[in-house]
């Protein structure tokens, strides 16, 4: 028995990341890295790899049966397919169980077993519905007060409008017309919908733009009130009853809170072992000043809500262990190699406090920039005589685009960069592939598999 537990071990790894932040590209890229590793993969940092000791991985059926099945085939078919596609993005939850067979270095595990295996799970997840684990330590009432508070800043206030109109018309003294919720529910639904497509990334309630199996659930029909209505029902003068709007506005959320967030972390963030967390710096980069602060914004709140070690309810549903953790920039194929370093420092910048207090809770953490995969080649170009480098990719029509996609900021730009400096760039499509077990061009994914597998595949 002991014989076993040293020879066979089991990590879970937790893929966090915003909406479109590349969860689902890495995950597919990892499989498809590791299944090739011995096999045309260029994994140089993986020390298992580098020192040819890994045997074999092979997909297992995964823990929990009542999930989807992780389609990493379905997303391979999409990028081997003519001209190459993304993998979906995901509308629910999938998992994956992978086997790494290896040979140990210690000397105690290859007296035990001459092979050792290691059992990665891995959960995806929407991005969307990440934005509500903060919710969970909110109530009605401070989570209105915040929702005014962060309306406030640029074409937000702009875009609420609709909603504002609509939400002025409800008296919360009255009995409550459930009809009329529901309308304004809908406004305010759109209005989520409005700073998504406008490049915003702190949406929440996240199950409103993705909401599932639950379309058109009451539970989903509730909206933040104002604050001159929220002071209204503060008024000890005029009673508010069970059955006024307010009273069951604030037991929607609550409802929300209990019925939707909760068992949703309970069941798939249970227990995490290591986990990366996944910042998309550069398309916040790319559509401007208003999607970069909202995206800082995002992050820290998300952090700030894990509070790694403290006593509060979500350590209480996490319960985590987490003892390694990684904050990776994704999709570093869309700018230069001499502006990888920046990148790095820019995301150091935006996670820096969140960072701190990780560490301070014993938690080993690391900060890197990859490709999960890579759509373009580096070339070289002149600029008043002087060299540079540039970048050739594919644009969604199929024609190939050469450019300088800008200088990134090595830390969160001030106002006037937005006005100095343009950062542009397409989305490029994958390169095609010969067949569908091909392996995926990539940057740096072996220096986060050595960072979260290496030592337990020593
Ligand atoms: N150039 C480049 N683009 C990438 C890379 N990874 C992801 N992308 C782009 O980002 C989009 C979103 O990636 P996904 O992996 O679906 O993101 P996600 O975090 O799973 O998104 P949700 O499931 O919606 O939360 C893809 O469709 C690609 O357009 C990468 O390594 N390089
Ligand atoms: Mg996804």
């Amino acid at each position: 028995m002991l014989g076993n537990r040293l020879a066979d071990h089991h990590i879970s790894l937790a893929v966090t990341g915003l909406s479109k932040s590349g969860k689902t590209a890495f995950i597919t890229s990892l499989i498809n890295q590791l299944i090739n590793a011995r096999d045309g993969a260029q994994l140089p940092f993986l020390n298992v790899v580098s020192d040819n000791r890994l045997i074999g991985v092979k997909r297992e059926v995964q823990p929990d049966v009542t999930v989807s099945r992780f389609a990493y085939e379905q997303g391979m078919e999409n990028l081997s397919n003519i001209p190459p596609l993304w993998p979906n993005s995901t509308n629910g939850v999938s998992q994956v169980r992978l086997l790494i067979k290896y040979k140990s270095q210690s000397r105690l595990r290859r007296l035990v077993s001459q092979h050792s295996t290691l059992t990665l799970d891995i959960t995806d997840y929407p991005g969307e519905w990440l934005l509500d684990l903060p919710l969970l330590e909110t109530d009605y009432q401070t989570w209105c007060e915040r929702f005014w508070e962060d309306v406030k800043d640029g074409d937000k206030a702009t875009l609420i409008a609709p909603f504002k109109e609509a939400l002025s018309a409800i008296n919360l003294h009255d009995e409550v017309d459930e009809m009329q919720l529901q309308s304004i529910a809908l406004r305010f639904t759109e209005y989520l919908h409005a700073c998504k497509d406008a490049g915003y990334q702190l949406i929440q309630p996240g199950r409103f733009v993705l909401p599932g199996e639950l379309d058109g659930a009451p539970v989903l029909q509730f909206f933040p009130i104002s604050l001159e209505q929220l002071a209204s029902t503060k008024d000890h003068t005029r009673s508010i009853s069970q059955h006024s709007p307010a009273s069951l506005l604030q037991q929607r959320f609550e409802q929300y809170q209990s019925k939707v967030v909760k068992p949703f972390y309970k069941k798939h963030f249970k227990r995490f072992d290591r986990q990366i967390i996944l910042v998309d710096c550069l398309s916040a980069l790319n559509l401007g000043a208003h999607s970069f602060n909202d995206l800082k914004k995002a992050i820290n709140w998300l952090l700030g809500s894990f509070h790694y070690g403290r006593s509060n309810i979500l350590k209480r549903i996490f319960a985590p262990n987490i003892d390694k953790l990684i904050f990776a920039a994704s999709k570093s194929d869309h700018i230069t190699p001499d502006q990888q370093p920046n990148l790095v420092k820019l995301l150091e910048s935006i996670v820096h406090e969140a960072r701190q207090h990780i560490q301070y809770e014993g938690v080993a953490t690391e900060s890197t920039a990859f490709s999960a995969i890579r759509t373009t080649s580096v070339g070289q170009s002149q600029v008043n005589g002087k060299p540079i480098q540039v970048l050739s990719g594919a644009k969604e029509d199929g024609s190939i685009l050469n450019l300088y996609p800008g200088d990134v900021p090595s830390q969160c730009p001030e106002d006037d960069f937005w006005d100095k400096q343009g950062f542009s760039f397409p989305n490029f499509m994958p390169k095609a592939l010969a067949h569908d077990r091909q392996a995926l061009p990539h940057i740096r994914i072996d220096h986060i598999l050595q960072f979260v597998l290496g030592d337990k595949l020593e």
